[in-house]
């Protein structure tokens, strides 16, 4: 059924192969060139469904990714403290060893798991990381969400009652964008998945519409933008409730056909009465007549949708700020209407329900250890990890799964989490490509092959696409001769399998045992049952797994074979209403002002009255197109040009602290100092200073040379984990208080310790 894969070994004349692209959450169609088993090109696939040719350079950048030669290429495991090469059976067998006998004695939550952002770019991330965890029967689990979009499933839970029900804008029919805290020129979009966003922005304006954008930076994104409010950072939250005050003042509120559907409505009037435009203005340092005409543009839009995304979202009021976009939404008649706000429907989601009440969404279900923080989602906030590790007590984490993770760059203080990893732990397992600044702890190291040698189905991504389609990709390209990866699919099977009690059982063990869950909550009769387990195709439990979810999913007739068939993918169509379906809240509605949000408003009140002092100086993030978060530094084609690991401020601010450009500043946060370069530009407005995350690389014992030539500064050593969205769990990345001191111009970085 899959197009054969030549045999490896022989040098064979270039060919092509199709593969998305598991980069960012674009999901673009490339097309490969590959010579024996090396990618040597990549370009857009132009007849892909959904991304028409579309590629960036991390996309063209693809080859070089694929093939670097520090990619680990077998398992490492530690012996008399250091990590060497090891057999894939020695590993698992000290998995088997170490792990069950853990649990035994201090229970599940004594094993930590760490699941970080590539998971939801690899088939393995979404398919096995559940079964992990519930073999383990750990509440350890902490994830990036909580240094990114908590804020936003928080807050669809509580609306919607389904945590997952995350309305993205309908961008290609829109005809106002109100986008907020989000950079997609650069980041390529997130939870909004559009591959060529910037094409569609562009479409947007050609066709009449409207894109505002709210950032404290002037980004390519917000110099396409009709209008630019550069806000103060962390005030999201009060503009949006100021938007949503001047639609009540001005009667502009017009929910249409969604009136029967949502409840609350007057309560979140009476919310939002104390901010006023003239109220938030200060905090938001945006005229209040500006916002008044911005709500009105947005309320007569023939349609609308408002989005928000980190910037908006890893900020101390973050819940707040994701529920008052989807309010804003609802409140002009946006949401779930085409134009507006939409849900996704995506080929492996479960076939949708008759409206009805639901379970409902909780909060804070359990409560972490030392911090006392509230669940959301069944995770606890990554930043509460190193005091998980470190605090003494009989429930502490003894052992750590980071699976594609790198919390020691990508969250707070990773100084103290780099010696909660090191001092703390009995037992650490990194699955991960790479022997970097938090795998290099582990006790053994799992490397999954290069993309190319991976299979690719976006089961997560899909959810969030601005179009319905389905696509897969097989394995690009085979394993040369005598290599010793293996899939990571079957890393993760063969994990589950050694920390459960059952090492040594075959892999598709889980693949079946999966299956056959599925199967019997269908409540399909269980000769039918059998049946459609025996007519699954597909060459690998993976596969079989993701043909059952086609079959069982909401689009009647698709399997692997008809999706496999249509390299370029199949068109599902643009999105639709569907709210009833997704609603599974208690009352069967919207319900628009939730108690959780209502007792946090109180806080978001108070903050309009909080005087800084006029020199204060808060810190913002920002993504450069050729990078992603901490791992992408050691791609040649990647790092190369100027330094972009730079503090960029201000003119008036470089002024005021006797700054230069290009001299050495130090910066000051809670949670440390570091240096940087500064770099003077009027992009950044007055009083905030930006510095990109994911640097750092010089950390003894990695294997990353060239990220480590080029090491740049690790931002989140700013911060000491303490601040927090408190609904959510959620990092304060942005706007947060530093101080700056200008060093010698052209004085050297200082080593980091
Ligand atoms: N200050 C600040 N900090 C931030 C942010 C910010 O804006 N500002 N952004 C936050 C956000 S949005 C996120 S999502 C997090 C990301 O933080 P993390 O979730 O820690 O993700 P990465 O830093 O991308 O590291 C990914 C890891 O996965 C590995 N990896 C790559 N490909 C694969 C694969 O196919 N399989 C496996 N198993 N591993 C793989 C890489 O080698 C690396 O170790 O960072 C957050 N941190
Ligand atoms: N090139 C590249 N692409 C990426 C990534 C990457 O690292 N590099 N990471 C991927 C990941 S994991 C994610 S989650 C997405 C994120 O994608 P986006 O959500 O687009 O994130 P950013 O590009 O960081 O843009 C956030 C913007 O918020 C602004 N901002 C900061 N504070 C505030 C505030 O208080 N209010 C407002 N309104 N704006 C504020 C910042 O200046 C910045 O321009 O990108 C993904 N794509
Ligand atoms: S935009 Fe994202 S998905 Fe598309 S080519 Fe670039 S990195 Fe890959
Ligand atoms: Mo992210």
């Amino acid at each position: 059924m899959l197009a054969p894969l030549p045999k490896p070994g022989r040098p064979t004349v270039s060919r092509t192969a199709l593969r998305i692209c598991p980069l960012c959450e674009a999901t673009c169609g490339l097309t490969l060139t590959i010579e024996g088993t090396r990618v040597t090109g990549a370009r857009g696939d132009a007849e892909d469904v959904f991304s028409r040719g579309f590629i960036c350079p991390k996309g063209a950048a693809f080859g070089e990714l694929d093939g670097d030669p520090d990619r680990l290429t077998g398992p490492l495991v530690r012996t008399n403290g250091e990590l060497r090469e090891a057999s894939w059976g020695e590993a698992f067998d000290l998995i088997a060893a170490r792990v069950p006998a853990l649990v035994e004695r201090y229970g599940g939550n004594a094993v930590g798991v760490v699941l970080g952002n590539p998971n939801v770019h690899t088939m393995a991330g979404a398919l096995y990381p559940p079964v992990l965890l519930s073999t383990l029967k750990t509440r350890s689990l902490f994830t990036a969400s909580t240094l990114d979009q908590m804020p936003k499933h928080v807050s669809s839970g509580l609306l919607f009652g389904d945590p997952f029900a995350i309305p993205v804008p309908d961008l290609d029919r829109t005809d106002h964008l109100l986008l907020l805290g989000a950079n997609p020129l650069d980041s390529n979009g997130s939870l909004c998945t559009a591959p060529d966003f910037p094409g569609r922005l562009k479409a947007l304006k050609a066709r009449g519409g409207t894109l505002t954008v709210v950032d404290p930076r002037r980004t390519r994104t917000a110099k396409l933008a009709d209008r630019h409010l550069a806000i103060r950072p962390g005030a999201d939250a009060a503009l949006l409730a100021a938007l949503a005050h001047v639609l009540f003042e001005e009667k502009l509120v017009d929910l249409g056909e969604l009136a029967e559907q949502v409840e609350g409505v007057p309560e979140v009037a009476a919310a939002v009465a104390g901010f006023t435009p003239e109220a938030v203005a200060v905090m938001c340092d945006v005229p209040a007549e500006e916002i008044r005409q911005v709500a009105r543009e947005l309320a007569d839009a023939p349609t609308a949708a408002v989005y928000g995304r980190v910037g908006s979202s890893t900020v101390e009021f973050g819940t707040l700020a994701n529920w008052l976009v989807d309010v804003l939404n609802v409140l002009t008649g946006n949401l779930d209407r085409p134009g507006g706000a939409l849900f996704p429907l995506s080929a492996t989601a479960p076939k949708p329900r008759t409206p009805a009440p639901g379970r409902g969404f909780d909060l804070g279900r359990w409560r972490s250890r030392v911090g006392g923080h509230p669940e959301a989602k069944g995770e606890l906030p990554l930043a509460a990890l190193a005091e998980e590790i470190a605090t003494p007590g009989d429930a502490r984490i003894r052992a750590l799964i980071t699976i594609a993770a790198n919390p020691v760059l990508s969250a707070p203080d990773g100084d103290r989490l780099d010696r909660a990893l090191a001092d703390g732990l009995d037992f650490m397992v990194a699955v991960d490509p790479y022997l970097n600044e938090t795998s290099r702890h582990a006790d053994v190291i799992l490397p999954p092959p290069p993309p190319s040698r991976s299979a690719h189905f976006d089961f997560a991504l899909n959810g969030f696409a601005v179009h319905d389609q389905v696509r897969y990709t097989p394995a690009a390209v085979p394993a040369p001769p005598g290599s010793r990866s293996m899939d990571e699919c079957e890393i993760h099977a063969r994990l589950i399998l050694a920390v459960g009690g059952l090492h040594g059982a075959d892999p598709t063990a889980v693949d079946d045992l999966v299956i056959d869950r599925t199967l019997a909550k269908t409540g399909l009769p269980a000769d039918r049952a059998a049946q459609l387990k025996a007519e699954l195709t597909g060459s690998t439990g993976p596969e079989r797994r993701l043909d059952l979810m086609l079959r069982l999913g909401p689009y009647e007739g698709l399997t692997l074979a008809k999706v496999a068939a249509a390299p370029h993918g199949i068109d599902l169509g643009p999105l639709k209403p569907r709210l009833g379906q997704v609603l599974k809240t208690r009352s069967g509605r919207v319900e628009l002002l939730p108690a959780p949000i209502a007792a946090d408003l109180p806080r978001l009140r108070r903050a309009l009255d909080r005087r800084r002092e006029e020199d204060t100086l808060v810190l913002v993030g920002r993504r450069h197109l050729r990078s992603n978060n901490s791992w992408m530094h050691n791609v040649p084609a990647l790092n190369r040009g100027s330094n972009r690991c730079t503090l960029q401020l201000h003119p008036r601010d470089a002024e005021r602290l006797g700054v230069v450009d290009g001299a050495t500043v130090r910066i000051r946060g809670t949670g440390g100092e570091i240096e940087a370069p500064a770099e003077i530009t009027d992009t950044v407005r007055t009083g905030v200073v930006s510095l990109p995350h994911g640097w750092g690389h010089d950390r003894p014992g990695t294997r990353m040379s060239v990220a480590a030539s080029r090491p740049g500064t690790n931002v989140n050593q700013l911060l000491d984990g303490s601040l927090l969205d408190p609904l959510s769990g959620t990092s304060v990345l942005n706007g947060f208080e530093v101080s700056i001191h200008a060093l010698a111009a052209g004085r050297p970085l200082a080593p980091k310790n």
